[in-house]
């Protein structure tokens, strides 16, 4: 295996260009599949119930969910009442690769930032059991802004770019830090037609 970027975070390494335009082309139609099945929708904020700036949907066996009442995990898509769609092969392979844990993931959240204005505020991860399971991010399409912080909101941050086909994983400690995407560079990719950023996040969530 390559060695990644320390980003100066103990934990946080950045893979750049793990994927290739063909290896990405190839997962986006993957991905297209199972999206028709669980399709990308706008999930409301705890308690204020106000939508969010992003669209998601999930892959796996437990699906992440946001709602009036909370956040948490759950196996049947509430919209169709059916299982989440399977993490595809090539993002399991990602895990094999770059987590180093002796589980499989059991989640991939999908966040879709469809335009320049969508964002995702500063916040922990922290509905999971398996903590001490590393976070593996992959981004596909624009560029990001993404910034990570300390274990107070407050402590001091740095921003990275997380480009298109960029693993970056997220372990020990640092999985705790707070994190956040600041803004999307429009057309700073040409794989998704109508532009936009996904991220794939693989989690276990349940202690193997
Ligand atoms: C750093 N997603 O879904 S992925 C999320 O780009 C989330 O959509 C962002 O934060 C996105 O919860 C960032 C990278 C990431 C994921 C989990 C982390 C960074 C993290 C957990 C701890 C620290
Ligand atoms: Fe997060």
């Amino acid at each position: 295996m390559r060695a990644g970027l320390e980003t100066g975070f103990d934990g946080v390494t950045l893979y750049p260009s793990t994927l290739d335009g063909p290896a990405q082309r190839a997962l986006l139609t993957e991905l297209e599949a199972a999206f028709a099945l669980a399709p990308p929708y706008r999930p409301t904020m705890p308690r204020t119930g106000k939508p969010w700036s992003i669209r998601q949907t999930n892959l796996g066996p437990l699906g992440w969910l946001s709602g009036k009442d909370g956040y948490h995990y759950a196996p049947l898509n509430p919209l169709t009442q059916t299982f989440w769609p399977a993490i595809p092969a090539a993002l399991l392979a990602l895990w094999v690769d770059f987590a180093g844990y002796e589980a499989p993931p059991e989640c991939c959240l999908v966040n879709f930032y469809e335009t320049d204005k969508a964002r995702m505020g500063l916040h922990q991860d922290r509905d999971e059991e398996a903590l001490d399971a590393p976070v593996l991010s992959l981004s596909l399409g624009d560029t990001c802004v993404f910034r990570i912080g300390g274990f107070a909101r407050s402590d001091c941050t740095k921003s990275l770019r997380l480009a298109s086909g960029d693993v970056l994983v997220l372990g020990g400690a640092s999985r705790m830090r707070f994190h956040g995407v600041d803004r999307i560079i429009p057309a700073s990719s040409q794989l998704l037609p109508q532009g936009g950023r996904l991220n794939l996040t693989l989690r276990r969530v349940t202690k193997p």
